[in-house]
């Protein structure tokens, strides 16, 4: 078999759902395999989006995310999304084909930068081949490292020239590496959980790491009689619907009912989470006087908020062992807590529903109908835009993989082609973009890939014109904005272009009858929403700022507060 042919079958045989990527000189070997043996894939228009695909199938499905590109450009361009699944935690395998690399290899070939070395800082690990004998096995231990304890994307790189050589080979999955759990720790996490003198009231904190083990996370949490908060991407991993789910976020940049149910709690169960600067608003979680804190990877633990017992384990693994103690953990039914809850999300719910924005789309007023509008299996994409906030204090969110997010590396333009690929592995459900028009910007001609094979994603532009992400954060420090402004642009235009559907919605009234056909629209729509954001609250942000200043010395402030003074009785120039 050749080494392209053994790379697919090895590929196969992971049960991979699709490959995305961009063929070249150095891989067509691999693309022509592929199309020989079957294995489904989907070409994007750029390597950003390959990687960002492969990132936006695993979140959807839980399983590794596959892309092919070549060296140089195809592999520069994809170090953003492998970067976002590093920091995010999602499984990907990377098959980056190199240049040769042999003794009769010669110099100065086409696209010869360090391809290894490049990936080196953003992978979980590289993997560099270098006979053709090593390919399979290679290619499997990638699968394996990038699902064991936290996940993340590996690479195997290997020289184009491999692809063409013959070998003799037995094909063969290695096991599955071990899920981890100390056993001591958990111990001592056990014993505090089971004496309420020394825990009292106990909330649990549940990350993406809890998004595999809904069923347990719930049984925990009602053993505890626990109210549980969600990082960001933790959302949904107990259903919003839930009488003990309190929305995301303990602190008060989340929902006000998680930051009022935790403002009681006197130990956090934290579990799958990091503690990071965008989730926890520049680390404005407020402290909790006793911390469990449980991850997969044991540099995680304790590393923003110092944790009394870090366990090092798998979420999944961790909660069944609870549950089999949880004769010991047990507290009584408290119906106090769930009318309390039911009442704080009412009342966020209304202060969500009361429009202030009358001259264009209300943010809040987009994502309330959403609410309403989105069924229970659909899929939304956030992207790096201000609404992500708005996004996640107000969508419920009622399972776990539905709703996701460039989190930590926050690239922009990440929502576009991650929905494309989900709605190529998960054809059977409805998969909604959200991207601001500067994200838009970044990845929109993407959207033809939709239009190409058919795939009925709903894209929603939200139009302000600007990055008003930007704005929020330059106006209030620098008394005006900088490098902000963005093109407009015809829309309808664009989406005739791509061979997009394409709605507008330009008013809060046109919201629920426009989304409504938008939404059920048969194929891959546009859907333009004019937004202002003008004077609409955003808790995120309110606490970043505070906690920003907060943290600033003296002179630093003393800078700050001459600049804003100076700048606030000078005339000056608003915009860009
Ligand atoms: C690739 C990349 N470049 C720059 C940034 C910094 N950044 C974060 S949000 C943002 C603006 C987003 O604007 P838009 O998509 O229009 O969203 P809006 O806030 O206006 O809704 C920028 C430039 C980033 N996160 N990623
Ligand atoms: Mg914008």
């Amino acid at each position: 078999m050749t080494g392209a042919a053994a790379a697919v079958e090895a590929l196969m045989l992971e049960g991979t759902p699709c490959v995305f990527g961009i063929p070249g000189a150095q891989n067509n070997d691999l693309w022509d395999a592929m199309k020989s043996k079957r294995l489904p894939y989907l070409l994007c228009t750029h390597e950003f989006s390959a990687s960002v695909m492969a990132d936006g199938a695993a979140r959807a499905t839980g399983r590794v995310g596959v892309f092919a590109v070549i060296p140089g450009p195809g592999l520069t361009n994809s170090l953003t999304g492998i970067g976002e699944a590093r920091l995010d935690s999602v499984p990907l395998v990377g098959l980056v084909t190199d240049i040769a690399h042999g003794p009769n290899a010669r110099a100065f070939q086409v696209h010869a930068l360090p391809t290894a070395a490049l990936l080196r800082p953003v992978c979980k690990l590289v993997l560099e081949v270098r006979h053709v004998s090593r390919i399979p096995l290679a290619i499997h231990q990638a699968f394996q490292v990038a699902r064991a304890g936290e996940p993340g994307p590996v690479a195997v790189v290997i020289p184009f020239d491999l692809y063409r050589d013959v070998w003799c080979y037995q094909g063969e999955l290695p096991a599955p590496l071990p899920r981890p759990l100390d056993e001591a720790a958990y111990r001592h996490a056990l014993g505090l959980l089971a004496d309420p003198s020394r825990s009292g009231r106990v909330g649990i904190y549940a990350g993406m790491g809890c998004h595999d083990h809904p069923e347990l996370l719930r049984a925990v949490a009602e053993t505890l009689q626990a109210p549980v908060a969600t990082s960001v991407s933790g959302k949904g991993a107990l259903d919003d619907r839930h009488p003990l789910a309190v929305g995301w976020g303990y602190g008060r940049f989340g929902t006000r009912t998680a930051e009022n149910a935790f403002r009681k709690v006197d130990t956090v169960l934290a579990i799958g989470v990091k503690y990071s600067e965008v989730s926890t608003a520049n680390y404005s979680i407020p402290p909790i006087r006793r911390v469990i804190h449980v991850d997969a990877e044991p540099a995680n633990l304790g590393r923003n908020v110092a944790a009394d017992v870090a366990v090092h384990a798998d979420s999944g693994r961790f909660l069944e062992r609870l549950l089999s103690d949880s004769a010991a953990i047990r507290r009584e039914d408290d119906p106090g807590l769930r009318r309390r809850i039911a009442q704080d999300r009412a009342l966020d719910r209304a202060c969500h529903e009361a429009a202030e924005i009358t001259q264009a789309v209300d943010p809040m007023r987009l994502f309330v109908e959403l609410r309403r509008q989105l069924h229970p299996e659909d899929l939304i994409y956030l992207d790096v835009t201000a609404s992500t906030h708005w996004a996640a204090e107000s969508l419920w969110v009622p399972g776990p993989r539905r709703y996701f997010a460039p989190s930590d590396n926050q690239s922009m333009g990440w929502s576009i082609p991650a929905a494309i690929a989900a709605q190529a592995v998960r054809p059977e459900v409805r998969v909604i973009s959200v991207a601001g028009d500067g994200c838009f910007l970044m990845s929109g001609l993407e959207t033809s890939t939709a239009a190409r094979e058919g795939l009925p994603v709903k894209f929603l532009v939200l139009d302000d014109g600007a990055y008003h992400y930007m704005q929020m954060l330059q106006q209030p420090l620098y008394r005006r904005t900088t490098a902000t402004q963005l093109a407009p642009i015809d829309y309808a235009a664009f989406a005739h272009a791509m061979g997009l559907a394409y709605i507008r919605i330009g008013t809060n009234d046109q919201v629920p009858g426009s989304l409504h056909s938008g939404l059920n629209y048969p194929g891959p729509i546009l859907i333009h929403v004019h937004i202002s954001y003008k004077g609409r609250e955003l808790r995120w942000l309110s606490a970043l700022r505070t906690s920003y200043l907060d943290k600033l010395d003296t002179p630093e402030k003393l800078r700050l507060g001459t600049r804003v003074a100076v700048r606030s009785v000078k005339p000056f120039k608003v915009n860009d």
